[in-house]
């Protein structure tokens, strides 16, 4: 079955499924083993990845090749953030095709011009394409895709580029006319106040989703609350807990002068090799083995 026809029977059952973000096919391995219904193959965590700002500065082959790499050693479905989608609306047919064909559930593609500005920054330019032109967008993603399952979910910056809320419900309407699965609607306020208001003045059809970074109390429950939201992505968490743990293994070796102090607090090599599954693959290898090889 369809990835994206998983996680839509998913979301069926539960309400609410929820996906945390990934980097790297290990952390995508986390993320199945925590027990999350999804993967975000997030853009803001590759680029932070190699040490670059999310300003539309990797390819879509860079991406792309991690997703792959991930659909290789997860079963868990993956929605890639494909950003503006590289382009016009004939980039977006070529995405679509490579991502469903690589394997994901579904993209989410935003409303902003190309290159964009990463949301969460401060100030930052955040121009928007026409709606009409996003809606062409969507409307190109829908007829790439092969399988009716995979998801295309629209994105709107409208919050974030300060327009408002009237245009954002205005342009979220305009994308769900376009054919969109999902509506996530993006806002960097501190205070939930903001994305509160837009999921309530929300009638449209299709389920919300939202990515609370910038404002954590707005917990699942809190979520949930509304009957309006059908998808949580945790956008970095995964790259964030990441950098937290190595810098404070680094120092304290680099202070202590050795490994000594920190064995205990970080994973076992034995976990590593079990996370790799080694010892199943050495299994499989194992009766073609011959000579010394
Ligand atoms: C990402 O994780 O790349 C996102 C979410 O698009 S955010 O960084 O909050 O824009
Ligand atoms: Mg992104």
């Amino acid at each position: 079955m369809n990835q994206g026809t998983v996680l839509r029977g998913r979301m069926k059952e539960r309400g609410l499924v929820r996906l945390m973000a990934a980097h790297s096919p290990l952390s995508a391995i986390l993320v199945q083993e925590a027990g999350f219904e999804g993967v975000w193959a997030s853009g803001f965590e590759l680029s932070a990845l190699y040490g670059l700002p999310d300003n539309g500065l990797l390819t879509m082959t860079q991406h792309l090749e991690m997703v792959r790499a991930m659909v290789a050693r997860i079963s868990l479905p993956i929605i890639a953030d494909i950003d503006t989608g590289f382009g016009n609306a004939s980039n977006v047919i070529h995405a679509i095709e490579e991502y469903e064909r690589a394997g994901a559930a579904g993209v989410v593609m935003e409303d902003k011009t190309f290159p964009k500005t990463t949301s969460l920054a401060g100030g930052g330019r955040h121009d928007l394409v026409e709606a009409a032109e996003f809606q062409g967008k969507v409307e190109a993603a829908i007829a790439a895709r092969k399988d009716p399952g995979f998801m295309v979910i629209a994105r709107t910056e409208a919050l974030i580029a300060g327009l408002g809320e009237a245009e954002a419900l205005k342009r979220a309407k305009a994308y769900e006319a376009a054919g969109a699965d999902l509506m996530f609607v993006h806002s960097k306020a501190k205070d939930p106040g903001e994305i509160e208001s837009f999921v309530r003045r929300w009638d449209g059809a299709i389920p919300l989703v939202l990515v609370p970074t910038a404002f954590p109390e707005m917990n699942e429950q809190r979520i949930r609350q509304s009957g309006k939201v059908g998808m949580v992505i945790y956008g970095n968490h995964g790259i964030r807990a990441s950098v937290t743990a190595m810098r404070s293994v680094f120092r304290q070796v680099a202070e202590e002068g050795g490994i000594h102090g920190v064995q205990d607090r970080i994973a076992s090599v034995d976990e590593i090799f079990r996370l790799q599954r080694m010892e199943e693959r050495g299994k499989i290898a194992e009766p073609f083995l011959r000579g010394g090889g």
